[in-house]
């Protein structure tokens, strides 16, 4: 039996607005640990790492860089320690990404980062100098000091973004400089899912693989509960059909599932597409 370890990071310090700090209830909340186990997975909750909370923190606005890279290098020691299970990392913003992938890679790592935007901006790209805005940069070396020389964990040739359709000037020069295949919706329209998903399969051909999933990938009208929606997003059967190839392929060893704001969110909506997006990542099949 395949076993799972939820860890949840509720930390809401890399973004601009706050409520994703309550990402992780909201997840377990919509089943997913119930859900896990119904597929026949040994599933075991590991609970939270802990993060400050916004309020407690003297200095009123972000960024809050060395709380962030605090929380990211907990959750990284925390995944070094697991052997032999599949670790789902609930978010949380999307700069926890720097603890998970770095906290699961063993040696070369295939990052496949499934987002609206490609959180590819440094200090001196960035237009909000949310630290969300940076994480992958950040795994690809470039970026703050004190973040890539405890985070830098990728090569950027074995990255592939998926959904892109937000991106600033300066995070488009840094992508084609550093060789980061890039699938945006305008290739999802062209190409179609499968496609996209085979190729994504093929190009990263024998590297384990860390599948980084942002609920804003998805189309706003299926996931309103995020702090950055950008329309034009993801359709329920793209997402689902991305992560059912990718399951097919057995090598997904890892998952993050970020961005989720209950604040923002109708009726938890956007915590059960994920959680729908997950099993379909870890073999819930239609038929
Ligand atoms: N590119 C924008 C910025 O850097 O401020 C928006 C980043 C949003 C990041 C989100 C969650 O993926
Ligand atoms: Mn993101
Ligand atoms: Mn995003």
């Amino acid at each position: 039996m395949e076993r799972v370890a939820v860890l949840g990071l509720p930390m809401d310090l890399g973004a601009g607005r706050r409520g994703v700090d309550m990402g992780p209830s909201a997840l377990r909340y919509a089943r997913l640990l119930e859900e896990l186990e119904a597929l026949g997975l040994a599933v075991e909750d590991l609970g939270d790492v802990r993060v400050p909370l916004a309020e407690t923190l003297r200095k009123r606005k972000g960024p809050y860089l060395e709380e962030i890279r605090q929380a990211a290098l907990e959750l990284r020691d925390r995944l070094r320690g697991l052997e032999g299970v599949f670790p789902i990392v609930l978010g949380g913003d999307h700069s926890l990404s720097m603890g998970s992938v770095s906290g699961v890679a063993r040696g070369r790592i295939g990052v496949i980062w499934v987002d609206a935007h490609a959180d590819f901006n440094t200090p001196e790209t960035s237009p909000s100098g949310n630290i969300h805005g940076m994480p992958l940069a950040v795994l690809c070396g470039l970026g703050h000091p004190r973040l890539t020389e405890a985070f830098q964990a990728v090569d950027p040739k074995d990255v592939v973004l998926i959904g892109v359709r937000s991106l600033d000037p300066g995070e488009k020069r840094l992508l084609k400089e550093m060789g980061v295949r890039v699938y945006t919706m305008h290739e999802v329209d062209r190409l179609g899912m499968a496609r996209i998903a085979e190729e994504t399969l093929a190009y990263l051909e024998g590297l384990p693989l860390h599948v980084s999933l942002d609920a804003d990938v998805l189309d706003p009208a299926l996931a309103p509960g995020v702090g950055t929606p950008v329309p034009g997003g993801l359709t329920y059967r793209e997402a689902h059909l991305l992560m059912e190839v990718l399951a097919h392929s057995g090598r997904v060893q890892s998952l993050d599932l970020v961005e989720v704001n209950p604040i923002l969110d109708e009726k938890n909506r956007t915590a059960e597409m994920m959680v729908g997006l997950a099993l379909s990542l870890l073999g819930k099949r239609i038929l």
